[in-house]
């Protein structure tokens, strides 16, 4: 029977990697409005402890961490910490995550390797950590924050196209391998979200115009428009919800229809 409650977060804990601002920051704050207990990290102790302050701001009391989610050692020994300071983790969402604009043909073999580390590596590190966990509980929601770049390519972002497309069928091998355990893991992919992130493509030109990029992308997009954290929100609670028990191993886009449409006529 349908029950709006299943919505709700309450007595979750959750774990939101890099989530001192954007889209982590985001996603965390609507969990602690649905009733979870939010625990974030960032990769250093300023930005950490300005998270702490930021979520204080709005209210939340959330757990900070300073963890580099690529290192493998950090990040099990910050889940151990979350699970006797906490409690076992019931969603993840595996959200930090860089990019590097480069031309291929330019782009360092180091740089690549970076790319993948942080945005296709460390999500296996990371949910590697927390699923026994998940097991021992009888539950857990994993959600990895993929890309538009998981179905399409542009020019100079191979590394992180070449991630964010591991990263969808990460989610869909995590989804075969424990589904049988109770543990649904999808996907999100944004749109093009105005975040730190995507800043150098929505500057201002010289002579006061707007970014051609941001033009393009505001003409590819039916909403006509960039999108904010905040239209993450609802998804991501959805996700993390009882109420998504029965869907496992699924992108769900939020990128106000880039994918469906071929873009208005110059
Ligand atoms: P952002 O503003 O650049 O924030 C990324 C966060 O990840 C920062 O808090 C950063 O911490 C953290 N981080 C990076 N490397 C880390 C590491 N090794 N260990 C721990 N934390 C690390 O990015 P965003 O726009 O919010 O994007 C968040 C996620 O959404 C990323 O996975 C991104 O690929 C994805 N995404 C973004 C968009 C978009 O349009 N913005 C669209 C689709 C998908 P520091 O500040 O300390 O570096
Ligand atoms: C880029 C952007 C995108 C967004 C996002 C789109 O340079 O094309 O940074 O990659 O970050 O991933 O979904």
């Amino acid at each position: 029977m349908f029950d709006p409650q299943d919505f709700r977060l309450d007595g979750k804990v959750a774990l939101v990697t890099g989530a001192s601002y954007g889209i982590g920051f985001a996603i965390a704050s609507a969990f602690a409005k649905a009733g979870a207990v939010i625990c974030f990290n960032d990769i250093n102790e300023e930005k950490t402890e300005n998270g702490i302050k930021a979520y204080r701001e709005a209210g939340i009391e959330a757990h900070g961490y300073v963890c580099n989610v690529c290192d493998e050692e950090q990040v099990q020994k910050m889940v151990a910490q979350i699970e006797e300071e906490v409690g076992t983790i019931d969603i993840l969402v595996n959200n930090a995550g860089i990019i590097k604009r480069i031309p291929m043909v330019e782009m360092s073999a180091a740089d690549f390797r970076q790319v993948i580390d942080v945005d296709l590596n460390a999500p296996f590190i990371v949910s590697k950590a927390v699923i026994p966990g998940m097991i021992k509980k009888g539950h857990g929601k994993i959600i990895n924050i993929c890309s538009m770049m998981s179905e399409l390519g542009r020019e100079t972002v191979s590394a992180y196209a070449a991630a964010k497309g591991g990263l969808k069928m990460l989610t869909r091998n995590i989804c075969s391998e424990y589904g049988g355990a109770n543990i649904q893991c999808n996907g999100i992919g944004p749109g093009y979200i105005a975040t730190p992130q995507t800043a150098p493509l929505r500057e201002r030109q010289a002579d006061g115009s707007r970014h051609p990029f941001d033009q393009f992308i505001v003409a590819k997009t039916p909403a006509a428009r960039w999108g904010t954290p905040e239209d993450l929100q609802g998804p991501a609670v959805f996700l993390a919800s009882d109420a998504s028990n029965f869907v496992n191993g699924h992108i769900l886009y939020v990128d106000g229809g880039i994918l469906a449409y071929i873009g208005k006529q110059p």
